[in-house]
């Protein structure tokens, strides 16, 4: 199932420093995997469906106030498309439901992602704009990110990775690049590695 390109057999054992501890790459896609499997699973079944990302939409829509309806319509479909996209890619048996068996898969594959991903970085991040002045408050930006199920430390410790200008404000660019990294699970050494286990 893997690829002949850049060998990730030999990639996945090499070491990364992980909040100041040294892992191998491989434990730190793996770890960076459960957590994104963890948020994704909003009622908390232990399997991805698609309630799930209804849910998750439904609770990031009510930590927008402000937002337009076109911004908040275009952050539900693009999970309603993360959903779909990974339930065609992922759900092998083809029972409606993703475990996290066959969710870790996705790390063998991350460009079957890719577009899906796109569309739910650029849509969430919008949300933390909604006077698209480009500039995201940390208020607004802990808001959005409790919404999607962080805990208060590592979303502290990832609006201060993303270097919050003198009025505690980041840049929607560096938010989008921030999730996309953050859910691809060949990068790290990441500002979303403060997302992993708790904040050093
Ligand atoms: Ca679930
Ligand atoms: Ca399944």
């Amino acid at each position: 199932m893997v690829g002949a390109s850049g060998n990730p057999g030999s990639r996945l054992r090499a070491p990364v420093v992980v909040n100041g501890k040294v892992v191998t790459m491989q434990q730190a896609v793996i770890d960076r995997a459960r957590l994104v499997f963890t948020l994704f699973d909003a009622d908390g079944s232990g399997e991805l469906e698609a309630h799930d990302f209804e849910l998750m939409a439904a609770r990031v829509a009510a930590a927008a106030p402000g937002s337009s309806e076109t911004d908040k319509a275009a952050m539900l479909a693009a999970f309603r498309r993360y959903w779909t996209t990974l339930a065609a890619e992922l759900d092998v048996d083809r029972n409606g439901r993703i475990t996290f068996e066959e969710f870790r898969a996705c790390v063998l594959s991350p460009e079957r992602f890719s577009a899906a991903l796109d569309d739910f970085a650029e849509s969430l991040a919008a949300l933390g704009d909604p006077d698209g002045d480009g500039r995201i408050e940390r208020d607004r930006f802990t808001a959005l990110m409790t919404a999607i199920g962080f805990a208060r430390p590592n979303i502290d410790a990832l609006f201060d990775a993303f270097g919050p200008s003198d009025d505690d404000r980041i840049e929607v660019p560096v938010w989008i690049t921030g999730i996309k990294d953050y859910y691809s699970p060949d990068k790290t050494g990441i500002p979303g590695d403060q997302l992993v286990g708790t904040p050093t």
